[in-house]
């Protein structure tokens, strides 16, 4: 086997593969529980692309961000992703939409995107 070829090769997968880990959305993972969403600030960089990795371990819920228009719906058992790349800056509040008790209505927390 030629050595040089081999090094060439193994250059271009390490190109390959930070090229993709560049490209890919940083992940957020945001726990909604009784009556709290897990972390209720978020905070991202106007531009920046990410998705917002949602779970309810315990009941039916909502992610609510109206002024972004970002809506999901949130189950026990599964992920719900949330791609989002913020255009604008400023601090936007979101909240659950899914009745989940006493306490559903407090539950809220806000994006805050930074330029
Ligand atoms: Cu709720």
């Amino acid at each position: 086997m030629d050595r040089r070829l081999l090094l060439t090769g193994f250059a271009a997968t390490l190109v390959a593969v930070a090229a993709r880990a560049a490209a890919e959305p940083r992940r957020i993972p945001v726990v909604a529980r009784k009556f709290v969403f897990i972390p209720n600030e978020i905070a991202v960089r106007q531009g920046e692309s990410v998705v917002l990795e949602f779970t309810a371990p315990e009941v039916a819920m909502g992610f609510f961000a109206p002024e972004l228009g970002l809506r999901a719906l949130l189950v026990p058992g599964e992920v719900a992703k949330v791609p989002f790349t913020a255009d604008k800056a400023g601090r936007f509040d979101f909240l659950c939409d899914v009745f989940c008790g006493d306490g559903h209505e407090g539950m809220n927390g806000h994006l805050v995107v930074t330029n």
